[in-house]
């Protein structure tokens, strides 16, 4: 369930950016911080963990509209991808609402992508949660090395390896430009709001 703020009159969603390590996680939440508004975003906050960091930041969504009157407050978070972390990346799927899972388009890690999604869906299972039922949407990261002496796989590919069974979403990007990285932001916090409108009501019915 989402973290329902009664003194802030605000609901929070926690959207977690999930894949193997360098994929780009970290430079979806950069640029999105760096291109959005100062009134409605938080500060970003860089949790250590050696060699890699957890960063954080939240915002308030302004053009989704409200859920029962409330506002809704959207909570960004990466995960550390090394395949070492997997405990940080067990802490920060706690109440988790919806997963941006970045793969990197890279051929040699074609491997690790698939890893990480197993990885993902095993995690998420700890929790009590389907990877085939929660909010999540698959960025295909790195296009832009498309045609440079770096081998990338096609979408294709990428698509029978992680999506074939999931069927979600799924948007080509390249964090460094920003292209479609807010593609991909809005997709999953539009699933998000819809996933807890829909818990929250089917709470209001219960206490009733
Ligand atoms: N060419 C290219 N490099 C990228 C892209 N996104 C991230 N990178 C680079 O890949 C490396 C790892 O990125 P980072 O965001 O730290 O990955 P993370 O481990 O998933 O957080 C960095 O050197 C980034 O500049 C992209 O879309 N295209
Ligand atoms: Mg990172």
């Amino acid at each position: 369930m989402p973290f329902i703020n009664f003194s802030k009159d605000e609901i929070q969603c926690k959207i977690v950016y999930y894949g193997p390590g360098f994929c780009g996680k970290t430079t979806n939440l950069q640029y999105i911080h760096a291109k959005m508004n100062e009134d409605i975003k938080g500060k970003m906050v860089s949790i250590d963990t050696q060699g890699d960091r957890t960063l954080f930041f939240d915002f308030l969504s302004l053009n989704l509209g409200k859920i029962r009157g409330f506002d809704i407050r959207v909570q960004l978070y990466t995960v550390p991808g090394q395949v070492h972390y997997d405990a940080t990346r067990k802490l920060v799927l706690k109440g988790v609402d919806g997963v941006v899972f970045v793969a990197d388009s890279l051929k040699v890690q074609r491997k690790q992508n698939i890893e990480s999604i197993i990885n993902l869906a095993k995690n998420l299972a700890e929790k009590g949660l389907n990877i085939r039922t929660i909010p999540l949407v698959i960025q295909y990261n790195k296009r832009d090395l498309d045609g440079t002496e770096f081998e990338i796989l096609p979408l294709e590919v990428l698509e029978k390896d992680l999506n074939s069974v999931l069927k979600v979403p799924s948007f080509p990007a390249s964090a460094v430009r920003g292209d479609g990285v807010f593609e991909t932001l809005r997709e999953i916090t539009k699933l998000v709001v819809k996933d807890v409108s829909r818990k929250v009501m089917f709470e209001d019915q219960k206490m009733k």
